[in-house]
């Protein structure tokens, strides 16, 4: 099987970017959708677009995607209510690590991998805090495709937007060290986040920015005792394939999303 990744840049800021594993045949295919979508992303034209086509030399880890739930989050003072009851009161965040969170979330410079947080001394361990560390070598099987795009469909979200995020998601808390994601997207037209993990599942957040805010970010919390160095080479480098997709629940108010943790 193949990774094929696609990164858009123009200067310094990324515009947009896409992966999947693939079967060899249906390479040409997904570059030539790939390169749609980069030539009409609403962050702008790109000056520079890589395109990467590696064999994998193992076979990808298969995974069962997150469970899927939408938050009635109205407004962006409700949405971040529910994210620090969700990452504070049940996942146990430290406040220190929510409010390094939110620092990253809320500066200009937008990385282009994730922040990775201890969940209690709410210190960054990834090497290098301006890059952060991106998950990659991650895709979704067609059968399970199939079925993610019946189900998103069913709750009018059949997006690649929310796939692709979920797939991401997936890789990311399904190591041992995980213990939630937090994320914003650095889309200035798209306004719903998550915050994802496996005791909760995936968690979307309408309304978790103002329309035209460019600024976003990702925040992986771990446990302390986790070994980073694992931890980094899992999510850059170890192939997964989400090839099983679990229950959707829909729009669910704060409260109903709360009491869905662990259910
Ligand atoms: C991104 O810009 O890729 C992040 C999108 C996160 C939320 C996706 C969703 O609507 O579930």
């Amino acid at each position: 099987m193949w990774s094929v990744r696609v990164r858009a840049s123009r200067g310094e800021i990324h515009i947009s970017g896409a992966e999947g594993i693939f079967d060899v045949t249906e390479i040409k295919n997904v570059v030539g959708s790939y390169i749609d979508r980069v030539y009409s992303h609403s962050r702008g034209e790109p000056d520079r677009v890589v395109i990467t086509l590696e064999e994998l030399k193992e076979s990808p880890r298969p995974l069962t995607a997150l469970p899927l739930l939408t938050v009635d989050t109205k407004d962006r003072n409700n949405a971040w209510v529910f994210i620090e009851r969700a990452l504070v009161d049940m996942i146990g965040v430290s406040r220190k690590a929510y409010e390094c969170a939110l620092e990253v979330i809320n500066s200009d410079l937008t990385m282009r991998g994730a922040a990775i947080v201890g969940i209690n001394t709410g210190s960054r361990l990834d090497p290098d805090p301006v890059r952060g560390v991106r998950a990659t070598r991650l895709g979704i099987s067609s059968a399970a495709m199939k079925e993610l795009s019946e189900k998103l469909n069913a709750l009018e979200l059949n997006t690649t937007v929310v796939s692709e995020a979920l797939v991401l998601a997936t890789k990311v808390a399904s190591h041992d060290g995980v213990v939630a994601e937090l994320c914003v997207s650095d889309d200035p037209d798209y306004t719903t986040g998550y915050v994802a993990s496996r005791k909760g599942g995936y968690m979307r957040v309408p309304c978790i920015k103002e329309e035209g805010d460019h600024r976003g970010g990702r925040v992986i919390f771990v446990s302390e005792d986790t070994d980073v160095d694992d931890l980094i080479s899992y999510l850059q480098s170890e192939p997964v394939l989400v090839n099983k997709i679990s229950e959707f629940k829909g729009l669910l108010s704060p409260d109903e999303a709360i009491s869905a943790f662990d259910n």
